[in-house]
C-alpha cells in the first residue's frame, strides 16, 4: 500500500488579528496592534493549499475553532450574555478578550505530533494534540483540536486520536513544529527526530532572553505514547542562543522530508554531533542522510527569522525530487533570494521553488510550514479520512465563495469589542461544518 504525504492546512479564522500576545515571536512583537484583514488571509493560506492540490499533492484542510471563545472568558469570570461578557472583557481585561479571541489554531503545526502506522507499535496513526501552554491564547486550542481529528480521524482501527499532555509547563508541548520524521520512503519504518528547548529536570544551556516552548519530557512522553520504538527516535537540543534570537519553534530554523535535512549551522547544540547521530539511526532503516546545512556566512540566524526561510514546506513531487515551498518574504531578502537562486539552480539540491504571498499569517509569525500538519497515510488510511476535507476544485470554489461572504476585510484590535463578531464567526463556522461535512463540531451547535 502506497503511503503518502498529506499536508492538511489550518483554514484561517474570522477572527485573525494582530495582538502582539506571543513574546519570543518576533513577527507577533513587531505587529501588535496593526489592523488586520481576516478575507485576505484566508484567501492566501486557501490559493496555497489549492495551488499544491492541483500539483497533486494530497491537501487538505483543518477548520478554525469558535473565537472569540467565550468559554474562556467565562472561565475568568465574566458573566452574563454573550455581548455583556465581551463588552465587561473589552473594558477591564482587554488581553483576556485578545486572548480569546485569535485565530491562532490556522497555525496546524502546532495542532499535534502525527506518526505513522509505518512508526508505531499497534500500527496505527497516532496524534496527539499539543497543549500548547507556554501561551494562554494557544492553551485554549487543544480540546476542539482533538474534537476536529476525531472527527476527521474518526476510524479508531486506523486512527489514534490522544488527549493533549497534562498542560503544566513541564511537559510544554508544541506539537509537530518540534518534530521531524526523516525515513527511505513514506512506507517504510523511519526516525522520529525531536528537538526541544528545555527540560525542567535535565540540565542544559538555557535561553536568557525568550521563553523555550517545548519540553524533552513532553517530546519522550509523546514518543512512548505514540509506540515509538527505541530505535526509531532522537532528541536534540534546540540552540538556545537562537531561541533567544526569535527561533520559537524549531520549524523556523530547520524542516526535513524523506532522507533530507535542510537546517541553518546554528539550529541544534552540538550539531556535528547531532547529525552524526541522525545520520547513524537512519542508515539503521538503510537510509542515507541528505543534509543542506546553512552557514551564517550566507544566511545569518536573523535573516532566517526575517525571512521564514526555513519555515518552508519541503514536498516530494511525484518525479521523487525535492519542492520547496517559500514565503514571498525570502524573495523579498536579497541574500535569503541568492541563496534560494544556488539552491535550486544547476545541480542544486531542490528542483522547484513554490513562492506564496502568506503575508497576513507571516506578521504574526506564521509561514507555509505553520499552517500545515503533515500526516503520513497508506491508502486504506486515506480511504479512511472524513473525504469532505480534501482539497480540490470543488471545496476551492466552495471556500473561496465563503470566506467572500462571511468574513471582514479589516479588524483592528478596537473591532474585538464589537459583539456582532460572535454571531458573525457563528454564522460562518455552522456553514462551514456542512460544506466539510463533519457534523457538529462546535460548542455552539451542540
Ligand atoms: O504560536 N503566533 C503563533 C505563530 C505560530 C507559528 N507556528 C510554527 N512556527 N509552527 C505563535 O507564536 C501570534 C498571535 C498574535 O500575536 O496575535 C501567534 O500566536
Amino acid at each position: 500500500m502506497q503511503a503518502r504525504e498529506a499536508n492538511f492546512d489550518g483554514l484561517v479564522g474570522p477572527t485573525h488579528n494582530y495582538a502582539g500576545l506571543s513574546y519570543g515571536n518576533v513577527a507577533s512583537q513587531t505587529n501588535e496592534k496593526a489592523v488586520a484583514n481576516p478575507q485576505a488571509a484566508a484567501k492566501q493560506g486557501l490559493r496555497k493549499m489549492k495551488r499544491l492540490a492541483d500539483l497533486g499533492f494530497l491537501q487538505g484542510v483543518l477548520p478554525p475553532q469558535e473565537r472569540p471563545s467565550l468559554r474562556l472568558l467565562r472561565e475568568l469570570g465574566f458573566s452574563g450574555s454573550d455581548a455583556r461578557v465581551i463588552e465587561r472583557a473589552a473594558k477591564e481585561a482587554p488581553e483576556m478578550l485578545a486572548a480569546a479571541s485569535s485565530a491562532s489554531a490556522m497555525w496546524t503545526a502546532n495542532a499535534a505530533t502525527v506518526s505513522p502506522s509505518a512508526d508505531t507499535a499497534d500500527g496505527r496513526v497516532h496524534f496527539t494534540p499539543a497543549n500548547l501552554t507556554s501561551k494562554l491564547h494557544r492553551a485554549i486550542e487543544h480540546e476542539a483540536t482533538r474534537r476536529t481529528l476525531r472527527a476527521i480521524f474518526a476510524d479508531e482501527t486506523r486512527f489514534v486520536v490522544h488527549e493533549a499532555l497534562p498542560g503544566t509547563p513541564a511537559l510544554g508541548d508544541e506539537g509537530a513544529a518540534n518534530h521531524t520524521r526523516l525515513c527511505a520512503a513514506y512506507d517504510e519504518p523511519g526516525v522520529e527526530f525531536f528537538v526541544y528547548g528545555r527540560s525542567e529536570y535535565r540540565h542544559g544551556p538555557q535561553p536568557q532572553r525568550y521563553p523555550a516552548r517545548q519540553t524533552f519530557e513532553a517530546s519522550r512522553a509523546v514518543a512512548q505514547r505514540h509506540g515509538l520504538g527505541e530505535d526509531a527516535t532522537v532528541y536534540v537540543q534546540q540552540n538556545p542562543e537562537v531561541i533567544d534570537e526569535g527561533v520559537f519553534h524549531n520549524d523556523v530554523i530547520a524542516v526535513g522530508n524523506r532522507q533530507t535535512l535542510f537546517c541553518h549551522e546554528r539550529a541544534f547544540v552540538n550539531q556535528p554531533v547531532v547529525l552524526e547521530q541522525l545520520r547513524a539511526q537512519l542508515a539503521k532503516f538503510s537510509a542515507a542522510l541528505n543534509v543542506i546545512e546553512v552557514p551564517s556566512a550566507r544566511v545569518t540566524v536573523a535573516d532566517a527569522v526575517s525571512s521564514y526561510l526555513f519555515n518552508s514546506q519541503l514536498l516530494t513531487r511525484p518525479d521523487g525530487r525535492d519542492l520547496l515551498v517559500v514565503p514571498q518574504e525570502c524573495r523579498e531578502h536579497p541574500r535569503v533570494s541568492a541563496y534560494l537562486d544556488e539552491l535550486v539552480g544547476v545541480g542544486g539540491p531542490i528542483a522547484e521553488l513554490l513562492v506564496f504571498d502568506l503575508r497576513e499569517s507571516m506578521r504574526n509569525g506564521g509561514g507555509p510550514a505553520c499552517l500545515r500538519l503533515r500526516v503520513v497515510l497508506n491508502e486504506a488510511e486515506r480511504k479512511a479520512v472524513r473525504p469532505g476535507v480534501w482539497m480540490d476544485d470543488a471545496l476551492f470554489a466552495h471556500l473561496d465563495a465563503w470566506i467572500g461572504k462571511h468574513y471582514r476585510d479589516r479588524l483592528a484590535p478596537e473591532d474585538l469589542a464589537d459583539p456582532a463578531l460572535i454571531a458573525e464567526s457563528r454564522t460562518a463556522l455552522d456553514e462551514l461544518t456542512q460544506i466539510l461535512g463533519i457534523g457538529s463540531l462546535y460548542d455552539f451547535q451542540r
